[in-house]
């Protein structure tokens, strides 16, 4: 049985549940009321947990692994293994000033007190750039500390930034871009390793088959090597010849961040009765 942390409440918790729930993992969770959750069809204890405290158990190996945010293993330092990047939980992390504060470039920010909750990553970012800040750890209401008198600039997670802007605060420096990491103890017990592989399959199957679309074409059999050319697929297109001579059925599929460019030139260059289709899983 393998053990994954995943957080109780809070913005990562419904996209976790949904990631294990799309690999078809079933498991009731009221997590107000439990904390650990069994899955009744793979070898899988769902443990709920703040957020904090996920790098922590994952290196004392009270879980195996855990689906945090990267800004938190990073601030955390602990001993785990990044095994994926999830695609959601995403943000930034930034420093902010007061909106009537002047800036000029990270030299703005020197002998600046920075109130933040994440005291390590920031120290690690003013010792790259040689710069001296006087960092004021606090555990939450960030944005408040400069008109409270306690800091000059703060350095938080910023979403959509609105936060800031109601805090008259306005984002000067992006240290890092973060998104949820799926993480595990370095040394599992070859029995967990291989639950977390078969995890990792099921996860990777269903991000592929989000990350592309399957397309259905007619073509005049004489434009087809001009076509194909213009599909990049997986591997060489399936042709099917058509009951009406002198036509064929071309199958592919497509990176979803172009499909629309592809079809553009498709139908540019004589395809006709163009599908596209979801796919459910996609296993490379
Ligand atoms: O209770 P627990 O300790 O588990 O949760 P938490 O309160 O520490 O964390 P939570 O649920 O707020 O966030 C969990 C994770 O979600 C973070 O560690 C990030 O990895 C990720 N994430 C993504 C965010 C945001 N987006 C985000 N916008 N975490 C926090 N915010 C904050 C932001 O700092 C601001 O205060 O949300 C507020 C709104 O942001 P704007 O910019 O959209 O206004
Ligand atoms: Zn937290």
């Amino acid at each position: 049985m393998l053990r994954i942390a995943v957080q109780k409440s809070g913005r990562l918790f419904e996209d976790s549940v949904a990631l294990l729930r799309d690999a078809g993992i079933a498991f009731g969770s009221s997590p107000n009321r439990l904390l650990r959750a069994q899955a009744s069809n793979f070898p899988l204890e769902i443990i709920f947990l703040r957020d904090d405290d996920i790098p922590e158990y994952v290196e004392g190996n009270v879980v195996d692994a855990g689906i945090v945010g990267e800004n938190v293993v990073l601030e955390k330092q602990k001993t785990i293994r990044r095994i994926e990047r999830l695609g959601f939980g995403n943000c930034r992390m930034s420093i902010a000033l007061p909106r009537n504060v002047p800036y000029n470039g990270l030299q703005s920010l020197d002998n600046l007190r920075i109130a933040t909750s994440y005291p390590r990553i920031l120290e690690g970012f003013f010792k790259t750039q040689n710069l001296q800040v006087e960092i004021h750890e606090i555990s939450g209401a960030v944005e408040i500390a400069p008109s409270l008198g306690l800091a000059d600039a703060i350095f938080d997670i910023v979403g959509t930034g609105s936060t800031l802007l109601a805090n008259g605060l306005r984002e000067v420096e992006t240290v890092l871009e973060s998104e949820a990491l799926l993480i595990a103890n370095p040394s599992l017990a070859p029995e967990k390793q291989e639950i977390l592989d078969r995890l990792l399959f099921r996860l990777q199957a269903n991000r592929n088959a989000k990350n592309h679309r399957y397309i259905l074409m007619n073509v005049p059999n004489d434009r087809l090597p001009q076509i194909i050319a213009i599909i990049p697929g997986m591997k060489s297109p399936t042709v099917l010849p058509l009951a009406e001579p002198g036509w064929s059925s071309l199958h592919s599929v497509v990176p979803e961040g172009i499909f629309w460019d592809v079809l553009e030139k498709l139908k540019a260059a004589g395809a006709e009765g163009i599908l596209v289709v979801p796919i459910e899983r996609m296993i490379l």
